[in-house]
């Protein structure tokens, strides 16, 4: 590496005066120190995501549609409005926050793509859940139309906020905020967004000190309302946020749930990620919301702990997080098995936005680290490169019989409970999102996807052209044209990977590959610019045209897993850039499980454009499970399981 470090002394001193020159500013709400440049600003040019953006909006958000509607989703709202007869249709109580999620999508698809149909089908749907909603700001179908039954044998039913523990009310709630903040935002009508006022003006008369006390067994509602706060500037919404993270732990207004709801301690006392994981990780984003919109130091300390003890003990390779089918749930530090892992899609889409936050509050590259490994792998491989079958959990490894994915080998077209499918909806058109970031005079290129942005800064405009083929090249050229030349610092984003780690932490690490990564250049002239916080700096005054030119070398890295995880014992996965790789049955011999791949084998890489939507494979010398010399060949871990049920394995054998 030929890049400058700043000393760790010198980091304490900048950070403690950055944190406590907020902290003055307590008694108001503030914001994230840093703010993402918005994915409207920032038109796509690769070819890697915005394919895949273009088939969420063009194949999953009608398919969604018409499975909502076929299943009565959209129905319950018509019922509950008394706009139709009939029964709530489902077997979830949280069936209607798939329709949030949908219009959530639709919203950000909508600012990209202006479509005054699928706007107007949205208006309609919007028609029928202000007809759903209750005179006094009520809304969840389920209840409205028949409180004495219930959709699930596992939520009691009862009058309104009875079993919030199961009933997720204050879940429905919560998606529904979101999606009408997502709404207003796109389209600028507040049809949808004063619904959400209004449920969540009744929430803040029945939840309360003094009032009803109790959390919500699912949490979503923390975010949804510090969403409403942005809309409104309205501080009661940050503040009921709070109060809802606050009885956390705290047995004065209900019967703790324990720690599969996060509900054992405080959450300020809490430093272990533990429980159902999708809950888990909500709750982490609203409380990193809470630590940055109220400068909360607890908070913060907490989320700290947290992120620590999660991405050093509890993390996937993929970035996939919650290691147990049985409560959909975190396992114990460094149980991570292979065949049995969850990491449901919901979990890594909840993963990303509480990365993206960690990054907002603290500017350092190691939150993007585990976001775009996050993206790149157990993420997108929740939906299929067709954009109509999905996992729910994301599997290491199959042996091809056991139904890992609900019951099934494959991705399926859908679910009873689809929270996964419709999370994929609302989460690929913000992709976007997660590019590029603002601090006063400081812009971050967080992540290497090609396009074109405008953004305003520090009173300048300034238009960017990132060229890249990223994931598969690690070469990146960005052309800077500013409206007007200025001195400002644009900090490059060095990816852990390209440094030597895979992930912050031991959890794992790359054998040696003796390969110096990293080049940087301004207009053709190499620079060494310091690095802080995992970025390289770079300030000048920047004049248009001037270009950037970033190196990655894209050597194949052997990773190894800290002997603690017992699954991965003497064994070896592949990356290449921010890739996982896996061995599928299909290429590999018909058998997957059992190969061995020597530490010195020699892995090539070639791309075959015509193989999985375009992929870079990797291959070499191997030993099959019987022993004998075979040719492995590696594919992304994204891309498998679209060429038939069978065996895979990302972690492979380092000896027969
Ligand atoms: O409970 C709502 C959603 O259903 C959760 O987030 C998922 O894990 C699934 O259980
Ligand atoms: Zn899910």
């Amino acid at each position: 590496m030929m890049l400058k470090i700043i000393p760790a002394a010198v980091l304490v001193v900048i950070i403690l005066s950055i944190y406590c020159g907020n902290l003055t500013q307590s008694g108001h709400s503030g914001d994230y120190p840093i703010q993402a440049v918005p994915f409207t600003q920032i038109q796509l040019t690769d070819h890697f995501w915005a394919k895949r953006i273009e088939i969420n909006r063009t194949v999953t958000i009608p398919f969604g549609l018409q499975k909502c509607e076929e299943e009565g989703r959209i129905r319950n709202f018509a019922k509950a409005g008394g706009l139709m007869e009939g029964e709530y249709e489902g077997k979830m109580p949280f069936d209607d926050s798939d329709i949030y999620k949908i219009i959530e999508g639709i919203s950000y698809s909508l600012q990209t793509n202006p479509d005054s149909k699928l706007d107007a089908y949205v208006d309609d749907i919007i028609a029928l859940i202000d007809a759903a909603q209750e005179d006094d700001g009520y809304l969840c179908t389920w209840k409205t139309l028949n409180p004495d039954t219930t959709p699930a044998p596992w939520v009691k039913p009862g009058p309104r906020w009875y079993d919030l523990r199961s009933s997720h009310e204050l879940y429905n709630a919560g998606h529904m905020y979101e999606a009408a903040y997502a709404h207003f935002r796109a389209t600028g009508k507040r049809n949808f967004l004063d619904i959400a006022l209004k449920n969540a003006d009744l929430i803040i008369k029945t939840f309360g000190p003094d009032k009803l006390m109790t959390p919500p067994g699912h949490q979503i509602i923390e975010t949804g309302l510090v969403k409403l706060y942005r809309a409104t500037g309205k501080q009661k919404y940050l503040d009921q946020a709070k109060f809802f993270l606050d009885q956390r732990g705290n047995a004065q207004g209900h019967e703790l749930y324990g720690d599969y709801n996060q509900d054992h301690q405080p959450v300020t006392e809490q430093s272990e990620a533990v429980g159902h994981a999708v809950r888990a990780l909500y709750m982490y984003a609203g409380m990193t919301d809470i630590a940055a919109l109220l400068h909360d130091t607890a908070y913060l300390q907490a989320t700290d702990h947290i992120w620590e003890n999660a991405v050093t003990k509890k993390l996937y390779i993929t970035g996939g997080l919650g290691a147990r089918h049985q409560g959909e749930a975190f396992g114990d530090n460094y149980e991570l098995p292979n065949l049995t892992s969850y990491n449901e899609t919901c979990a890594a889409i909840a993963n990303v936005y509480w990365n993206h936050r960690m990054f907002l509050l603290h500017g350092e590259s190691k939150y993007i680290d585990i976001l775009e490994r996050t993206l790149y792998n157990g993420l997108i491989s929740g939906v299929a490169m067709e954009g109509n079958t999905f996992f729910y959990p994301n599997c290491l490894a199959s042996d091809g019989k056991y139904p890992f994915n609900q019951g099934a080998l494959t991705r399926k077209p859908w679910f009873d409970c689809s929270c996964c499918p419709s999370n994929i909806i609302r989460f690929m058109p913000s992709v976007p999102d997660y590019i590029y970031a603002v601090r006063e005079d400081t812009l971050y290129v967080n992540l290497f996807i090609a396009n074109r942005a405008e953004v305003k800064m520090n009173q300048n405009t300034i238009t960017l052209t990132q060229q890249t083929d990223y994931p598969w090249d690690g070469k990146i050229t960005i052309t800077v044209n500013p409206a007007k030349t200025q001195h400002s610092v644009i900090n490059i984003r060095i990816p852990g990977w390209a440094q030597g780690q895979p992930v912050p932490g031991d959890l794992y690490q790359y054998l040696p590959n003796g390969n110096d990564q990293v080049t940087l250049a301004v207009n053709g002239e190499k620079i060494q610019p310091e690095m802080q916080k995992g970025y390289a700096v770079i300030q000048r005054d920047w004049q248009a045209g001037d270009v950037i030119e970033l190196n990655l070398l894209m050597p194949v890295n052997r990773v190894i897993a800290n002997e603690n995880v017992q699954d991965d014992l003497g064994k070896v996965a592949l990356e290449r850039g921010p890739i996982v790789y896996c061995a599928e049955w299909v290429d590999n011999g018909g058998k997957a499980l059992d190969l061995a791949l020597a530490d010195n084998a020699v892995l090539s890489t070639e791309y075959n454009p015509d193989l999985l939507g375009g992929v870079t494979i990797l291959k070499g010398e191997a030993l099959n499970n019987v022993g004998k010399k075979s040719t492995l060949t590696a594919i992304p871990y994204y891309a498998w399981s679209h060429r038939g049920p069978g065996e895979m394995s990302v972690w492979l054998n380092r000896k027969l």
